[in-house]
């Protein structure tokens, strides 16, 4: 058996997300048009018959602006260190830019082997594609480029295979059965927070978090309370929408996804709460799970 972990790094919006959730075969992590929708290091795990590999999902880089934008960057620096793989995902629609090299430069020194995963192939041209590819061969320090539709799913049963050379343990860190390291309470608010994001265009951006008040499992059903905080109080009426209709919307689209996640029947109760400037309030961060602090 061959085991190890694999970071996946990359701007926001590069398509890291949905490639971890292809690379394993479920959702394990939330995606989003909108940049800095992963807020912390997600695990994806993959188990076939003769290796686990653990992926671990990263936020996009970005300018901390706030105690969450800390936390975000902090969760980056500890996804890559001691992994077996650095795996680098490059937009192919949007190209690569200075700063992706720059990056690519900063990891090389940590001395893991670096795969490169540009995506999105099912968009981009390949006469634009080229030239960019071209890019990476200057590039010292990588190990192998691999070029993948994360949505189409193509390309990526290759990736996996070229992964496992790298994988250096032998021993599993997860059951076979395991797809994840998050609890299913974590999961479920990450799809409420999926669909007020999908909802709200750009009216909300980043400033929405949920909190799961009461998560019970009566006979098959599950019956779950949850409250979607926003930071300003102009927010609330968008997420609530004209008469409910917006939290309504999101309502029933999150409980058909959590469903699906949990297997049975949800009653999903959503409430909007406003948390003026909780993403510097560190007693709501620590409440949303994003902190620092030992629990
Ligand atoms: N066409 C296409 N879109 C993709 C692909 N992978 C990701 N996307 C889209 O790119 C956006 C950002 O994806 P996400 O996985 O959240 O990126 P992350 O910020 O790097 O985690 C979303 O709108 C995705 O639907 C792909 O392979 N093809
Ligand atoms: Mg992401």
């Amino acid at each position: 058996m061959k085991t190890g972990f694999i970071a996946i790094v990359g701007q926001a919006n590069a398509g890291k997300s949905t490639l971890l959730n292809s690379m394993v075969q479920q959702k394990v992590s939330i995606v989003s048009p909108k940049p800095q929708t992963t807020r912390e290091q997600i695990m994806g795990v993959w188990t076939d018959s003769d290796s686990q590999m653990v992926f671990v999902d990263t936020p996009g880089f970005l300018h901390s602006k706030n105690a969450l934008g800390d936390y975000m960057l902090k969760s980056i620096d500890n996804a890559v260190q001691d992994v077996d793989c650095i795996l680098v995902v490059i937009d192919g629609h949007d190209g690569i830019d200075e700063r992706e090299l720059a990056q690519l430069e900063r990891y090389r020194k940590q001395g893991v082997p670096i795969v490169v995963a540009v995506t999105k192939t099912d968009i981009s041209q390949p006469a634009k594609l080229m030239p960019e590819l071209a890019k990476l061969n200057g590039v010292e320090g990588i190990a192998e480029v691999y070029c993948v539709s994360a949505k189409r799913n193509d390309g990526v049963t290759e990736l996996k295979q070229g992964l496992k050379k790298y994988l250096k343990g032998t021993e599993m860190y997860f059951d076979e059965d395991d797809v994840t390291d998050k609890s299913q309470r974590f999961s479920v608010s990450e799809i409420i927070r999926e669909k007020v994001l999908l909802a709200c265009e750009n009216e909300i951006p980043h400033g929405v978090g949920v909190v799961i008040n009461k998560m019970e499992q009566q006979n098959s059903d599950w019956d779950i309370d949850a409250t979607v905080i926003v930071e300003k109080a102009s927010h609330k009426p968008i997420v609530l929408g004209k008469h409910g209709a917006m939290i309504k919307s999101i309502g029933t689209h999150a409980r058909e996804s959590i469903e699906k996640l949990l297997g049975a029947h949800v009653f999903l109760t959503l409430w909007v709460k406003i948390k003026e400037d909780w993403r510097n309030n560190p007693s709501v961060l620590y409440e949303l799970g994003y902190s620092n602090r030992r629990k």
